[in-house]
């Protein structure tokens, strides 16, 4: 189709809806735009990176490892200092949170918001060609302006957060966030080079037949866990587990399901970060009607303690997650 018409064809662009719905967002609208914005360009740069890592050097492990022992990809270097020279150019984040940074990164003391970011989230999937993602959480500071980050800026409890949201690296490339209003989603149009709204007012299924867990440790599963997948299975639901959590939880949202990352023997509290990635997908869980806990605790009432803290984690429909809590 010629420009003109998919322009027509598809919902109302990123920064219209932006602009149309920012009186929405309880602080000077001008800021979530601009916030929001300078992600969405991020994303689009890292767009065209994982689309062409096949064709250029950009593919493979760096032989470094991250905060977390994880090996970093080069395209999970590439994706954080995309993100990271975009939120500091547009003045308005005081702090970055990162996957791929021991330490918080300060911006400019005179940022209003702390973002928690894992840049690219799945990447050992980034050479087999499978969908990966970029979770991020956005928070407003809580000490003063123009003096230092502090300690309360930056572990702050998912409740806290004023947007959230993930894009998705896949067939097509979508972004999805929400600001406490609903949740929406956008799907890129890379000849426009624009995000259009495509998923609007998305709702979790209350109920669901998926479930995504990595069984090969189930041998250290607590009961609790096998009882549950018991269950599923004695039901007849289907198991799916792309092993990209981003990949996972969008199917899941879209046609409810559950996906558990419980304590294994390996992770002794789940594999997944409380800071920037199960708070963003808690958000987005909830604001679709769906639910996000530890198993027994709703995950954005968990206080966090250090910066890359791991947690148990289940999300999904709501009464999948409850049922998983309950068994
Ligand atoms: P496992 C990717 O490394 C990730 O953080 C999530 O995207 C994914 O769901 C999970 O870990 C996969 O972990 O242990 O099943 O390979």
């Amino acid at each position: 189709m010629e420009q003109s018409r998919i322009a027509h064809s598809i919902g109302i662009a990123l920064d219209r809806f932006i602009k149309n719905n920012q009186e929405q967002f309880q602080y000077a609208s001008g800021e979530l735009s601009q916030l929001l914005r300078d992600i969405a360009l991020a994303s689009k740069v890292v767009n065209r990176e994982v689309n062409k890592a096949g064709l250029i050097d950009i593919m493979g492990a760096m032989g470094s490892q991250n905060s977390g022992g994880d090996s970093q990809q080069k395209l999970d270097v590439l994706a954080n200092i995309r993100f990271t020279r975009a939120l500091s150019k547009g003045g308005e984040v005081c702090a970055l949170i990162s996957e791929e940074t021991e330490s918080y990164v300060d911006l400019n003391n005179d940022g209003k918001y702390v973002i928690a970011i894992d840049p690219l989230d799945g990447s050992s999937n980034i050479d087999v060609n499978v969908s990966i993602g970029t979770i991020f959480s956005i928070y407003r500071r809580k000490s003063p302006e123009g003096t230092p980050i502090q300690q309360q800026d930056i572990l702050q409890k998912g409740t806290e957060q004023v947007a959230a949201g993930y894009i998705l690296y896949g067939s097509s490339t979508m972004l999805v966030y929400t600001t406490g209003h609903g949740v929406n989603g956008f799907t890129y149009e890379p000849s426009l080079g624009e995000y259009f709204l495509s998923h609007p007012d998305l709702k979790m299924p209350d109920d669901g037949k998926i479930f995504s867990v990595n069984e090969g440790q189930a041998l250290s599963f607590a009961p609790s866990v096998t009882s549950y997948l018991t269950y599923c299975k004695q039901n007849g639901y289907t198991a799916r587990y792309i092993g990209s959590l981003v990949a996972d939880f969008h199917r899941n949202m879209l046609k409810g399901g559950i996906y558990i990352y419980p304590a294994t023997a390996k992770d002794k509290n789940g594999k997944l970060r409380l800071m920037y990635e199960c708070n963003a997908l808690a958000f987005i869980a909830e604001q679709a009607g769906g639910l996000a806990t530890d198993g027994k605790n709703r995950i954005m009432d968990i206080v966090p303690t250090t910066l890359h803290q791991r947690v148990p984690f289940y999300v999904g429909s709501k009464k999948m997650v409850e049922k998983a809590g309950s068994s």
